[in-house]
């Protein structure tokens, strides 16, 4: 059973859209630490982190970009907060919040996997790769530049250092269906493996996850799960920003949860871009909510965990 830290992080100055503040209430409302406790795990919440008041000042080259100050100020909160909770033998769930603040979580991971000399690698469950950097973003959102940052791609001089970058074999996208061009551009020129919808379509999600399991099995890996909500089709979780048709369907995405659990690998998760203020009575938080269960363990009949 896992020890499971409930970290809110009410990021929303990585996009444009006000709300996503609001994600880590409508996670609790929704009965997650509920959710997790049910399936016999032990569950703490720590609150909301708070944005750090003296905020560096922080010039891009980039004009378009903006709240970069705020965004560095989460990253180190962001990044102290899981880096702490991983030492202290817990399993940290981040509410979001919009996907900036894996700029942090992520790097939280990693620097403690660093100290652990164990390798991270990660699951970006997405529409969008995320692989701007802030020199490319044209949006000016930095919610669309954490994997790049994760990557060690150049262009991050206003941020601390990425403490291991995670090598491109180590990092797996899925569920992609929206890229920039600068990002594809940047994509060609790195290993990293990409399970766009086309792929997902042909072959189903269950071996593309597999293989990317098992890579992370062999080496004894820790495992960051980042979940945004747009990886879901809009018409099941119509509560983000950013909605992009043709994303996966609730068996599909249970499916994915239910593999991750069996797999037994996962050690930090990101809930991101959940925005409130465009639920419907609380839908997507509550299949959000679901979805951690899944990942957690709830399964609908429990029969003898299959080989694969
Ligand atoms: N690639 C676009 C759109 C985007 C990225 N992430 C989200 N949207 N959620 C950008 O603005 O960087
Ligand atoms: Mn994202
Ligand atoms: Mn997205």
């Amino acid at each position: 059973m896992a020890r499971c830290i409930l970290i809110g992080a009410p990021v929303e100055e990585g996009q444009r859209r006000p709300g996503c503040r609001m994600g880590p209430a409508a996670y609790r409302v929704a009965g997650l630490a509920e959710a997790i406790g049910e399936l016999g795990h032990e569950v703490d919440d720590l609150g909301d982190l708070s944005l750090p008041t003296d905020l560096p000042d922080a010039p891009c080259a980039n004009p378009a970009v903006h709240s970069l100050p705020q965004i560095l100020g989460w990253t180190d909160a962001l990044r102290d907060a899981v880096d702490d909770s991983l030492s202290a033998g817990q399993m940290p769930i981040i509410l979001g919040g919009d996907h900036a603040l894996a700029l942090g979580s992520v790097a939280g991971a990693a620097a403690y996997a660093h100290r652990q000399s164990r390798p991270l690698f990660l699951l970006w469950l997405d529409a969008h790769s995320d692989f701007h950097t802030p020199m490319t973003t044209t949006s000016g959102n930095l919610h669309g530049t954490p994997v790049a940052y994760i990557a060690g791609r150049d262009g991050f001089d206003a941020f601390p250092p990425f403490p291991q970058p995670i090598p491109a074999e180590r990092i797996c996208l899925f569920g992609i269906r929206s890229v920039d061009p600068a990002e594809h551009a940047a994509l060609l020129r790195h290993d990293i493996a990409i399970n766009d919808m086309r792929v997902l379509d042909e072959q189903g999600i269950v071996a593309p996850l597999r293989t990317f399991l098992k890579q992370v099995e062999a080496l004894q890996g820790m495992l960051h799960v980042s979940l945004d909500v747009d990886f879901l089709d809009p018409a099941i979780a119509p509560a983000v920003g950013t909605t992009v048709p043709g994303g996966t369907t609730f068996r599909e995405a249970h499916l994915v949860m239910e593999l991750l659990h069996e797999s037994g690998l996962v050690t930090s998760l990101d809930l991101v871009e959940l925005n409130p203020a465009l639920d419907e009575r609380s839908r997507t938080a509550r299949l959000m909510v679901d979805l951690v269960a899944s990942l957690m363990g709830k399964k609908v009949f429990d029969r003898p965990t299959r080989g694969g």
